[in-house]
């Protein structure tokens, strides 16, 4: 299972920088806005520190991280949602993401262009978000009108999914996300989620800064939201990107601050880990927070998940603490899972299907 996260903004903010740092693929960076027209496609590792510790302790050949795919989306502008800027095509490649790494410019360098003319970030984040908006009230509207006539004639379905829409509605138009109405109304999620609606992803802020001074009311913004944002300069992790440690110390480079972002989206993807591990390798696996114990086999084998039997399952730490398999297993830590067992992050498992 490999999930998506976009990296959507205005033109010539960062995102290309950014998504050169992530993935440290060649892509074009230029100081003009819309350099960027077909999304750059790339796979970042996920860092895991637990990994290393497990490969160590049972001296596995090979070490196995997870992934996430990052997209790098054209710039949007203001009116996108009506087809400014090839807006409507650049706005198809942000359906097909699960999540959204917004970037906001708020470095100050009067050397590169900004298509509204001024730095000022949190005008910037409004006018993305009034766009997904736009487009998305767009989409109800035209949903709402295929409704009507099952409604009237009490299909039962149509009736439930026309009142979600249309409550859903009256909040848009206050400026609440389908996102944010989703968490405050779970009930109307089925509804809403056949529509995939831009604003329903969830968003990331990623305040683009040379320094944190910077980004102060950008974060503002977001802590309101209650969305989650991390401050870093793109155009800095993209130079040390390509540095060893040392060098980067030696040029006063901050540490990194992309490993961080990248557990962040996983997070914000509802993902968890899982491992393997033994001589030939340790890995890790990823599964949404919730899954049960077959639909993890199935991520290994897609087999083992119609096969399950059963599982062996340990914390990690617990497996580190006795050492080995063996002693973990005299000392009656490791436990016996069936069908039913929700996969906890962290776990270490070995399945037996049939
Ligand atoms: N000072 C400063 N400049 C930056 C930073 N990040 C990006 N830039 C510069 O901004 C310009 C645009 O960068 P890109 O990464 O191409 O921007 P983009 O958002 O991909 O642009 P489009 O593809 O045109 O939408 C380049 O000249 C970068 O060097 C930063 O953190 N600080
Ligand atoms: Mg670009």
């Amino acid at each position: 299972m490999s999930l998506s996260v976009g990296i959507v903004g205005l033109p010539n903010v960062g995102k290309s920088t950014l998504f050169k740092a992530l993935t440290k693929k060649h892509v074009d960076i230029a100081n003009y806005p819309f350099c960027t027209i077909d999304p750059n496609v790339g796979i970042v590792k996920v860092p895991d520190n637990r990994l290393q510790k497990l490969a160590d302790a049972f001296h596995s050949e090979k070490v196995i991280p997870t992934i996430i795919e990052f997209v790098d989306i054209a710039g949007l502008v203001r009116g996108a949602s009506k087809g400014e800027g090839l807006g409507n095509k650049f706005l198809s490649h942000i359906r097909e993401v699960d999540a959204i790494v917004h970037v906001v410019r708020c470095f100050a360098d009067s050397e590169v262009i900004h298509v509204d003319e001024s730095v000022d970030p949190v005008r910037d984040m409004e006018t993305i978000h009034v766009e997904l908006m736009v487009k998305d009230l767009e989409t109800i509207e035209k949903r709402l009108g295929g409704l009507e006539k099952e409604a009237r004639a009490q299909n039962k379905k149509a009736v439930a999914d026309k009142a979600a829409l249309e409550s859903l509605q009256k909040e848009m138009d206050k400026g609440v996300s389908a996102f944010a109405y989703m968490e405050k109304h779970p009930e109307h999620k089925e509804s809403i989620q056949e529509l995939f609606l831009l604003s329903a992803k969830p968003v990331l802020y990623l305040l683009n800064a040379d320094t944190s001074r910077d980004a102060v009311a950008a974060q503002q913004y977001a802590e309101e939201k209650g969305a989650p944002f991390v401050v870093l300069s793109a155009k800095e992790e993209q130079e040390a990107a390509g540095l060893t440690p040392e060098e980067a110390a030696e040029l006063s480079i901050p540490s990194p601050r992309l490993p961080l972002l990248i557990e962040e989206c996983y997070a914000m993807l509802g993902l968890i880990t899982f491992f393997t591990t033994g001589p030939d390798e340790t890995r890790a696996w990823t599964v949404q927070k919730g899954a049960k114990a077959p639909e993890a086999a199935g991520v290994i084998h897609s087999d083992f998940r119609e096969k399950f039997i059963r599982a062996a399952v340990i914390q990690w730490k617990k497996l580190l603490e006795a050492g080995s398999t063996a002693e973990a297993m005299a000392k009656g830590w490791i436990r016996t899972e069936g069908k039913e067992y929700i996969v906890q992050d962290g776990d270490v498992m070995e399945f037996k299907h049939g």
